[in-house]
């Protein structure tokens, strides 16, 4: 291994002057870019500033500090993090896989420079920096059942690309720099709180929406088309784990966590559980359905579960029946 738990002695790009051993982390003071729906009191961390480009939905407001910050805007970043003492860095802004295929150019500015925006000011400022990969950083030449930590990656769509870019310069500057840089591979992410976002696995939310309105979901993709999913509490607490972990328990930098795997047809069968009358009509779109096709159908998470812990907590059963409850208090309360 390259790394010890020992303090490390740490550079900035192309230059000699080290920053010190690394602060201390009980009490981390966190930023997060790009995802409003964090909600930090649950997972027990404190000191907690969501940013975005967009006002967060209702919910948020109430949660703790949320900022205005473009993640192309350097200089507003560096701001952000030195007046507020910032000590880890979680990045989520990012264009998903489906919209990144209709705006390549603002996929690539949005997830390629506003990630080196984050890479720079993490090692200035000495920071523990979590980027999320995803399932999309595979594509059709790696192994698909399961898909392992440490295998071929040449996805086909920016998304992928931009993220095994990710995974590599962060990699690259953990062991170059010292640069404290964690990375988990998500499955497609189920919250009742994100609306769809231009993702391919985003039928896996829409259905629970429209089985509870309409009763009729048209599906995007194959009835067959298994893909790896996970409950949105899962994620966050994997994250939260994964970022409170000791570095010497970390074997890899990049890792893949898996919860469940399932396909249209297998959460339509268990939402008519709670719903027979649920009808789902397949209409797959060449975009999304070849994306679907040449993504992992499982995830191999064990390095995850051996070095730092990783247990999810939802299976399909769980999933479902709290996504069902959730939509429903959601609408009682609106
Ligand atoms: C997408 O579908 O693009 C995302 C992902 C799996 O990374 N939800």
């Amino acid at each position: 291994r390259s790394f010890s738990c020992l303090p490390r002695q740490m550079s900035r790009w192309n230059s000699q002057e080290g920053c010190g051993p690394p602060p201390p982390q009980e009490n981390p003071r966190v930023l997060i870019t790009g995802n409003a729906h964090f909600s930090e009191k649950q997972y027990g961390i404190e000191n907690v500033i969501l940013s975005d480009i967009k006002k967060p939905p209702p919910h948020v407001y109430s949660s703790g500090p949320f900022v205005y910050a473009d993640v192309l805007d350097y200089k507003l970043l560096r701001e952000l993090i030195v007046n507020n003492r910032i000590t880890w860095l979680v990045h989520y802004s990012a264009l998903l896989s489906a919209v990144g295929e209709a705006n390549v150019a603002l996929a690539r500015k949005i997830n390629i420079t506003g990630l080196h925006n984050v890479l720079d000011l993490a090692l200035e400022n000495c920071l523990r920096l979590f980027v999320p990969s995803t399932i999309g950083a595979f594509g059709p030449s790696s192994p698909r059942d399961p898909a392992p930590d440490l295998c071929v990656q040449r996805p086909r769509t920016i998304y992928g690309v931009s993220k095994v870019h990710g995974e590599l310069m962060g990699e690259y500057l953990h062991h170059k720099y010292g640069l404290d840089f964690r990375c988990l591979r998500y499955p497609g992410v189920i919250s009742v709180n994100t609306t769809p976002g231009g993702g391919t696995t985003d039928y896996a939310v829409q259905i629970f929406h429209d089985a509870l309105s309409t009763g009729h979901h048209e599906c995007y993709l194959r009835p067959n088309t298994r893909l790896p999913m996970m409950h949105i509490s899962d994620c966050h607490r994997a994250t939260v784990e994964f970022m409170q972990a000791p570095e010497c328990q970390l074997s890899l930098r990049t890792y893949n966590i898996a919860a469940m795997s399932f396909t249209p047809e297998e959460v339509a069968q268990e939402i008519r559980k709670h719903l027979p009358h649920l009808k789902v009509t397949y209409n797959p779109d060449s975009v999304r359905q070849t994306i679907a096709d040449s993504w992992p159908v499982r995830f191999d998470d064990s390095n995850a579960r051996r070095d730092w812990g990783w247990a999810p907590a939802f299976g399909l059963e769980e999933l479902v029946a709290d996504m069902l409850r959730s939509i429903r208090d959601k609408r009682t309360n609106e």
